[in-house]
């Protein structure tokens, strides 16, 4: 019995220990931010700052045509899960911190605020400019005995532009390859190149050491943030290829740097599906902009906690275990956002953290309220005005039911996950649908119509296997939805 006492502690602390990520640009950030997200940077272990460098080396080198961490499709889904090692190395330093992304149409040269504030700890001169906060004890290149990272820009490198951007996320999905290809070989490199590729000895950031400069990470999760938006744009349910890239494995092994520790031999290097990594969301990762974040088709499980500082928008969106969301200026609760029965949502506007006066909580149905008439209550749609904690509002909502029917005008799908079948239900949303179930192979698994406007539709898949499925409406007036179900054994 001790042990299983001894289990359900270690699994509360996993749980309570698993913040989201909210990754924003660093435009964005606020100063308190960035000076936690500097401390942080200088409290991760040199050790561990150099294991990463070294072992990008290795893997890109040793194991170059097994490993395929480069110039193949592998590329995005090794660096996610790189570049999320650091981010969960930093949160046991500090739990609210989220890597954030160098939007390379905010910050370009050698003189950009970014590279200043990351740049060593009082250093001035060539390779740092007017450096200062990085501490050049732990952020080391290892291709000198005990020395910082070096930069060398090259300044006539040039800028990304946004619809450079813009044009990549909107490239087919039918295309994996032609898109990794263009965001590998165009502002990928180029971002290495401004960095490390001045006249001279290359700075870190022009070598295979580059995981030794602070600026890759944020260099890279920018990559990652332009993939994140493709897939979010683009999908439809197919897998993508990543066979032909990783002739070792096939497409469900990658090899990752974790557990390396020196090895020669490749079979000590600890593999992932490459696949499963294609959703940010499955490792807790959200991408902000302008101020806003999107959460989205997306259960929670454990205790979650999101905090941002801009605007926190909720649709399709399901709390399903405890849940707690502060947002400096707004949280916008959306069709499909709902709370399980018997779960708690608390949400946590312009506290004293964040300092936003105007703050307020909105629904679909358009209801609003500033948080500064005090007393406000906002029951007609659900959310209720609880109490004043630590001098910050609380809305939270106790009756999940009464929420369910007020909010949900949009399509609902149940149960699900389900052993293949379900319902579909429009509620409001009376429309002459077609529906189709595609499988991860984009097949049509299933097809009806609702040519009657029934309000409820029963789906039946015969021998499906288990796993994730889309499920598109179309109406006759062109409007679509995408939802995703599962079906287990
Ligand atoms: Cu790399």
């Amino acid at each position: 019995m001790k042990h299983i006492g001894l289990l359900f502690v270690i699994l509360t602390l996993l749980t309570e220990g698993m913040s989201q990520s909210i990754r924003k640009p660093w435009r964005e950030m606020t100063e308190d931010e960035k000076t936690s997200f500097v401390n942080a940077l200088n409290a991760v272990s040199p050790s561990f700052v150099s294991n990463m460098a070294n072992e990008h080396m290795r893997l890109a080198f040793e194991f170059g045509s097994n490993a395929h961490i480069h110039n193949s499709n592998v590329f995005l889904p090794w660096h996610r899960v790189f570049i999320h090692h650091l981010e969960e190395e930093l949160k046991k330093v500090n739990p609210n911190i989220s890597l954030p992304y160098w939007d390379w149409t905010d910050d370009w040269l050698s003189s950009a605020e970014i590279f200043d504030n990351l740049t060593i700890l009082g250093q001035s001169g060539n390779d740092g400019l007017i450096g200062r906060n990085i501490s050049a004890s732990v952020w080391r290149d290892p291709r000198f005995t005990n020395s910082k990272f070096v930069r060398n820009f090259d300044n006539s490198e040039s800028q990304p532009t946004q619809n450079q951007i813009n044009n990549l996320v909107n490239m087919p999905q039918s295309d994996f390859t032609a898109f990794r290809e263009t965001l590998e070989g165009g502002p990928h490199n180029t971002g290495h190149r401004l960095v490390g590729a001045g006249a001279g000895s290359p700075g870190t950031m022009a070598t295979m050491f580059s995981p030794a400069d602070p600026v890759f990470y944020l260099h890279h999760c920018m990559v990652d943030k332009v993939w994140h938006d493709w897939v979010e744009t683009n999908w439809t349910g197919t897998t993508l290829s990543f066979s032909s890239n990783d002739p070792n494995g096939g497409n469900t092994s990658m090899l990752t740097f974790i557990g390396y520790a020196g090895s020669t031999n490749e079979n000590n290097v600890v593999r992932v599906n490459p696949n499963s990594w294609v959703d940010s969301r499955s490792s807790k990762v959200w991408y902000a902009d302008n101020e806003e974040v999107l959460l989205d088709d997306y259960t929670t499980s454990g205790t979650e906690n999101y905090r941002y500082t801009g605007t926190i928008v909720m649709e399709d969106f399901t709390v399903n275990s405890t849940t707690t969301v502060k947002a400096g200026q707004k949280i916008s609760l959306k069709d499909g956002f709902r709370v399980r029965s018997g779960r708690s949502f608390r949400a946590e506007i312009g506290s004293s953290m964040f300092n936003v006066p105007g703050a307020r909580i909105s629904s679909s149905e358009g209801h609003e309220k500033g948080i500064d008439n005090g007393q406000a209550t906002l029951s007609q749609t659900g959310v209720q005005y609880l109490e004043q904690a630590e001098g910050k509002n609380v809305y939270g909502m106790d009756i999940p039911g009464k929420w369910e029917s007020q909010l949900e005008k949009n399509i609902s799908i149940y149960p699900n996950p389900s052993f293949g079948e379900f319902a579909i239900e429009f509620g409001s949303s009376r429309d002459d649908w077609k529906v189709r179930v595609l499988n991860v192979m984009g097949k049509a698994v299933s097809f009806q119509s609702n040519l009657f406007h029934d309000k409820i539709l029963h789906v039946k898949l015969d021998h499906a296997s288990p796993g994730v499925y889309c499920v598109i409406f179309e109406s006759a007036h062109g409007k679509k939805y995408l939802k995703k179900v599962t079906i287990s054994k």
